[in-house]
């Protein structure tokens, strides 16, 4: 692998997009992270590349879905002039920008890797799928900051009865990053969540929306700090961001077909809790029974919204290149 270069584009990354320092980077990008030609060609040039997680390629969708659904957001990155970069752990490297062939390996059977679990992965040397905090925390490794999703981690609904806070807040608050997503997931407490956003010091922007999406749904959210209406926008601000010493900003971009199934979502979850499924358990198991009882409907909005937004992802580091 050409250290030099990777060593180069993260020494000379410009506009608020400096290499991460403490731990040694140009290690991990020796011995434990592996490069696609083309991300790292890419961020030699300092041209706009956006990460993608491979949780719900793996988890999110009856498989082979998931595949489909990656491969159409790395062709929708592509499209808005950016290069797309899939995360995922395999044969022992966190691999920044899987191919077709390297994405099939991601199958139900993948470890589910939020921060914490990545390390171990690798060293174990297990097929892992990053949440978005894991993708995050690759992509913070070699100076990606923008990423595209489905919906953001949270506060579980009961909290503190189970005391389960996803580890993609604590992401959030750490990494400088763009998240575009469709708010966060359908089955969380969604105003607590937005709550320990703020608490968190992460911005949440509407994408021409007032509310944050419920992720299915575009309307009925709590309403959103701050309303944006370009990504021309977004970029600016996350510029000044990153210049304050912030950190994550989550931009809520609504579905466009937009479904309302708050009350199967509830049953679901309450089903879920009867049966005792618990942890990174639940949300594969909700997704599933969705899919099922909404006739497939969910999956449909689900696949177009993950696409959407990694479009609106690489529009927003097209925009963020520009400054
Ligand atoms: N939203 C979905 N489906 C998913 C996820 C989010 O509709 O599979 C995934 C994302 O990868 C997110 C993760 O980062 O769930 C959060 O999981 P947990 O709550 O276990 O931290
Ligand atoms: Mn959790």
């Amino acid at each position: 692998m050409p250290l030099g270069v990777v060593g180069d584009a993260l020494g000379s990354f410009g506009q608020g997009c400096s290499p991460p320092d403490g731990p040694d980077y140009a290690h991990a990008v020796q011995h434990l992270i592996r490069l696609a030609e083309e991300v790292e060609d890419a961020l030699a040039a300092e041209r706009p590349v956006v990460a993608l997680e491979t949780t719900l390629v793996a988890h999110g969708f009856p498989a082979p879905a998931g595949i489909e659904v990656g491969l159409s957001s790395d062709a929708a990155v592509r499209d808005a002039g950016a290069i797309p970069a899939s995360i995922g752990v395999l044969d022992g490297r966190i691999v920044i920008g899987l191919t077709r062939e390297e994405l099939e390996r991601f199958t139900p059977e993948a470890r589910k890797l939020g921060p914490r679990d990545l390390p171990v992965c690798a060293v174990q040397g297990a097929v892992g799928a990053t949440t978005v905090g894991g993708t995050l925390t690759a992509a913070a490794a070699v100076g990606i900051r923008f990423m595209g999703t489905g919906g953001l981690g949270g506060v579980h609904r009961g909290f503190p009865s189970p005391p389960d806070v996803s580890a993609d807040l604590g992401a959030c608050a750490r990494i400088a990053a763009v998240i575009v997503a469709s708010g966060v997931k359908s089955l969380l407490d969604v105003p607590a969540t937005m709550e320990l956003l703020e608490t968190l010091g992460v911005p949440v922007l509407g994408y021409r929306v007032d509310t944050l999406p419920l992720f299915y749904a575009a309307e009925g959210g709590p309403p959103v700090p701050a309303r944006v209406e370009t990504a021309d926008e977004v970029a600016s601000i996350a510029d000044a961001h990153w210049r304050l010493g912030g950190n994550g900003i989550l931009v809520g971009r609504p579905p466009d077909a937009s479904l309302d199934v708050t009350d199967l979502i509830e049953e679901i979850v309450a089903d879920a809790q009867a049966r005792g499924v618990a942890g990174q358990a639940v949300t594969p198991y909700v997704l599933a029974a969705l899919h099922e009882r909404s006739g497939g409907e969910t999956l449909r909005v689900n696949r177009d919204l993950i696409v959407a937004n990694a479009r609106l992802a690489a529009e927003v580091a097209v925009a963020h290149d520009r400054l």
